[in-house]
């Protein structure tokens, strides 16, 4: 076979030829008078602005990125499991630290996103707009990536203040579709600008010459710019650092009985139900039911253990908790702890976190309790009183408040 020397898209069948070459075939020009204001040439004049430090910031994004989206991924897979999917009771803060990297990672992205979209912002003018479909094409999968990477973010910091007014969808849906969104464009984008950035990282670190900020001086203010925040937020987590989180929304320390509270009793709608002296906490087997008032739930055998409360949003603390070991109660209704499944519910009628699921790995676990108390005083309302599930290596939203029934399936 003669292979023809001048196009790159010979050797193969005739209609890809065909839209490979409709694809990279130039567009008409548009009409020079529209090149107004930022579509002048020349317009954009910061000499820091260069392929290297692009490249430089999008490799530190994208490893922020990549990292944000593995945590954010197993937490999903956490919160939602899917059949093949196991999730250990250890080790105890395993949770809470891929959940405080996820939540670190993308707040440490925002000045990171911030300054690569400043240096790449000019190319939105670029003339012409569009040089060929394929390019046209490229344009639209990097405004993707870009609406994709901003919606994240900012849903992600919206989320963790508690702010839900501007989100008008259900923010762990959303954050969650539009994470596989911009995986997908990143791969593209990578794999479109790969031999752009490996020539520009490879080329010597010529400085500009100019005055006033280098780029070594840009990223060394966008590196501590995210350290600084990264600083100022992981103190919702790491005790030491409590201090200096003047920039997270919850700290460690603050709340009833030193723990911050995510939905109070109130906001449940549950303090009458669980101030009744009618109160039962009803746990159904496979072979039989019991219906327990408190004096009955204090008589059984009390275990305590330091367990982390790890919230999505961030923040975590550990505290001490005194209650009922849940494998003993699955063995009061007649079921195998090693092969049970509880679903646990809540006094509260509606509400996303009114129930879980525990997986037989936490069920026959020895520290996962229901507690009924904390800090050695019984629970504090806004804590779950008059019981709540306390499980090592879970994320919050599964530590179910204001337990009512208890539901044990053997699987
Ligand atoms: N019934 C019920 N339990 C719940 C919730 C809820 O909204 N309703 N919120 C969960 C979430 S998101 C977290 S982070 C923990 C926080 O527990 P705390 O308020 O005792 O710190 O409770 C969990 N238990
Ligand atoms: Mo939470």
């Amino acid at each position: 076979m003669v292979r023809h020397p001048d196009t790159a898209v010979t050797g193969r069948p005739a209609v890809l030829r065909r839209f490979a070459q409709w694809c990279l075939a130039p567009l008409p020009a548009p009409p020079v008078a529209l090149r107004r204001g930022p579509l002048r040439p020349g317009v954009f004049r910061s000499g820091l602005r260069s392929a290297r430090l692009t490249s430089q910031l999008g490799a530190a994004l994208g490893v922020a990125f990549g990292v944000c989206f593995v945590t954010g991924l197993l937490s999903h897979l956490i919160q939602h499991p899917p059949g093949w999917f196991w999730w250990p009771a250890r080790p105890v803060g395993l949770y809470r630290f891929t959940q405080g990297v996820h939540v670190a990672t993308g707040l440490a992205s925002v000045p990171l996103l911030g300054a690569k979209l400043w240096s790449v912002y000019p190319r939105l003018f670029s003339w012409p707009p569009a040089r060929s479909v394929a390019h046209a094409a490229e344009r639209v999968g990097a405004g993707v990536l870009v609406a994709a990477a901003l919606f994240l973010l900012v849903s992600g910091v919206l989320n963790i203040s508690r702010w839900y007014a501007p989100m008008p969808f259900f923010f762990t849906a959303g954050h969650y579709w539009v994470a596989w969104l911009a995986v997908g464009g990143l791969l593209v984008h990578i794999g479109v600008q790969l031999p752009a950035v490996r020539a520009a990282l490879a080329r010597p670190t010529g400085e500009p010459r100019q005055d006033g900020l280098s780029r070594r001086g840009l990223l060394g203010g966008v590196a501590a710019a995210s350290g600084l925040i990264t600083l100022t937020t992981v103190g919702q987590t790491i005790r030491p650092l409590a201090g200096l989180a003047v920039l997270a929304p919850r700290h460690p320390g603050a709340g009833p009985q030193g723990l911050p509270v995510n939905r109070t009793a109130d906001g449940a709608g549950v303090r009458a139900a669980a101030l009744d002296p009618a109160y039962r906490l009803r746990v159904t087997g496979p072979g039989r039911s019991v219906s327990l008032d408190l004096a009955a739930l204090t008589g059984l055998p009390q275990h305590t253990a330091d367990l982390p409360i790890a919230c999505v949003e961030g923040w975590s603390a550990t505290a001490t908790w005194t209650g009922v070991r849940l494998r003993d109660l699955v063995a009061l209704v007649g079921a195998d702890p090693r092969h049970a499944h509880a679903v646990v519910e809540s006094l509260q009628v509606g509400g996303r976190y009114r129930s879980c699921t525990v997986p037989p790995e936490h069920v026959g676990d020895p520290l996962t309790l229901v507690a009924l108390r904390l800090g050695g005083e019984p629970l504090h309302i806004d804590h779950g009183y008059p019981a709540r599930l306390i499980a090592p290596n879970r994320p919050g939203v599964l530590q179910t408040k204001w337990i009512s029934r208890i539901t044990v399936r053997e699987s």
